[in-house]
């Protein structure tokens, strides 16, 4: 652990794991839209469901029995904020499309309580992206998202879904929550995609 955060090494030396624009956090904060829905995972589902309206669908039981991921990734918000090395389990995105044909380019991601975000579903696969359910070693914690989360760590984290339900697949693209109010349509952080236009 650094004692100085290496955001403060002043200038000429940014951490390389920084992308332009952005300052290290070492607390994790919490940005909803809303309220943190409550999920029971004795309810919870997480359903694909293809352009031709064909439906894949785990309850918690067949998520959680599915082999996991250990992903160690960087955390990058819109806001400004990243959080480097973060520790999560999952499941990657390549075994729950393993059975989905699909010819679509888009994805469109629901959440539980109503947000979306939209994405290339190649961003989805190839190791890219994981459903998560657990932080640090702990069950993942409702305001970050829990029961499960989508975790896209290459993109803004505004592409994250917390409470994650879904994804529809879609042959034409449609704008999510942020996406449609004029943040960026792609949101990579290395080319500082904050909003649209950039
Ligand atoms: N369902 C849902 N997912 C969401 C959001 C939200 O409001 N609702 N906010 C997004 C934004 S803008 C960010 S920066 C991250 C924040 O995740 P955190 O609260 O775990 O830090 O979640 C993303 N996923
Ligand atoms: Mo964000």
């Amino acid at each position: 652990m650094d004692i100085i955060s290496r955001g403060f090494r002043g200038r000429g030396a940014a951490d390389p794991h920084l992308p332009p624009g952005q300052y290290l956090t070492h607390d994790f904060p919490v940005l909803s839209a809303g309220p943190t829905p409550r999920v029971d995972t004795a309810t919870w589902q997480f359903t694909i469901t293809t352009e031709t309206g064909e439906k894949h669908t785990w309850d918690w039981a067949a998520l959680t029995a599915l082999p996991t991921d250990n992903p160690r990734v960087d955390l990058h918000c819109v806001t400004k904020w990243s959080k480097l090395g973060t520790e999560w389990v999952g499941v990657g995105l390549d075994t729950l499309f393993a059975d989905v044909e699909t010819a679509a380019d888009f994805a469109l991601v629901h959440s539980y309580g109503g947000y979306t975000t939209n994405l290339p579903l190649e961003d989805l696969l190839d190791g890219q992206a994981w459903i998560t359910y657990e932080y640090e070693g702990e069950p993942l914690a409702p305001e970050h998202g829990g029961p499960a989360r989508l975790l896209v760590p290459h993109l803004y984290l505004w592409k994250s879904a917390k409470w994650v339900r879904g994804i529809t697949l879609l042959t034409e693209d449609e704008p999510g929550f942020w996406e449609g109010v004029g943040y960026h349509n792609y949101g990579d952080p290395w080319r500082e995609q904050r909003y649209w236009g950039d």
